[in-house]
């Protein structure tokens, strides 16, 4: 009985810590991106230099394969940051950095 009881608080602090992974991932920024590109480079040095988190959405080379770039922002081209805390989604790198300096 009291392993039982013992279980259920531990499924239950195991759900409650992926329940605040989840949320702290939906706020966080994200930089749709690949290693290559120069502008998506200059945006990852500024969220450095800002020290700010960010999940890096890596995309195809290949533009016609950005499917969710497409989907978010209307265009292929990177880098794209979206900022779901704000409801923002910016496109084209001196914009992304102006956002970020300014945000
Ligand atoms: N003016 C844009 C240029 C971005 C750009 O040319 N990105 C390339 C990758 S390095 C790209 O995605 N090209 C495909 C396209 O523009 O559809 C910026 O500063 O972000």
């Amino acid at each position: 009985m009291i392993s039982n009881s013992k279980s259920k608080l531990r499924n239950a602090l195991h759900l409650e810590k992926h329940i605040n992974n989840y949320f702290l991932i939906i706020i966080m920024l994200e930089l749709y991106q690949f290693e290559e590109c120069p502008y998506c480079q200059k945006v990852r040095s500024m969220l450095s230099e800002l020290e700010l988190d960010f999940i890096c959405r890596n995309v195809s080379r290949n533009r016609e394969e950005r499917t969710m770039v497409k989907l978010i922002s209307g265009q292929e081209g990177v880098p794209v940051l979206v900022d779901s805390a704000n409801k923002k989604v910016v496109v084209d790198s001196a914009k992304i950095i102006e956002y970020l300096q300014t945000r």
